[in-house]
């Protein structure tokens, strides 16, 4: 399952030169492409209740999941507690290297709870995350 979170639905339009040109559901179809034997599920949300909603859904019976929790990566306690509180391991993915931008990007409250973390690699950290798994 493949997580991401606000503003991330904006990605391919806005900010190309440090998120690329390419829009989540673009890079998605390559990435089914390249791993057929792999079912992977993707889900959206703006909000911070709805992915710990998913979490929770997902979180007792999937191998493993790919969160980019975006902003709320930075600040959420709430998903914190969410991914401590399930069984099924959580990669946190960055498109972006967050420890090269703004001082308030190079923490994460999601870290720890974490399986691993990749980031800065672009859109292909989702696939090294998804591979992972296997
Ligand atoms: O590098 C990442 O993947 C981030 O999780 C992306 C978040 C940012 O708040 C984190 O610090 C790092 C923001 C995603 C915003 O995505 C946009 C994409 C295109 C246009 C505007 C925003």
């Amino acid at each position: 399952m493949i997580i991401n979170g606000p503003n991330l639905n904006l990605l391919g339009v806005r900010q190309p030169e440090i998120y690329g040109g390419r829009t989540f559901e673009d890079y998605l179809q390559e990435l089914r492409r390249r791993l057929p034997e792999v079912e992977i599920e993707y889900y959206q949300s703006n909000v911070e209740g709805e992915l710990i909603n998913k979490l929770h859904e997902v979180g007792f019976g999937y191998d493993g999941i790919v969160l980019n929790a975006g902003g709320y990566s930075h600040t959420s306690v709430a998903i914190h507690d969410a991914i401590a509180s399930i069984t099924t391991p959580v990669v946190e993915v960055h498109i972006s290297n967050i420890y090269a931008r703004e001082e308030y990007r190079r923490h994460s409250m999601l870290s720890d709870v974490c399986k691993g973390v990749i980031c800065g690699m672009g859109l292909e950290g989702y696939r090294f995350a998804v591979e992972s798994y296997l």
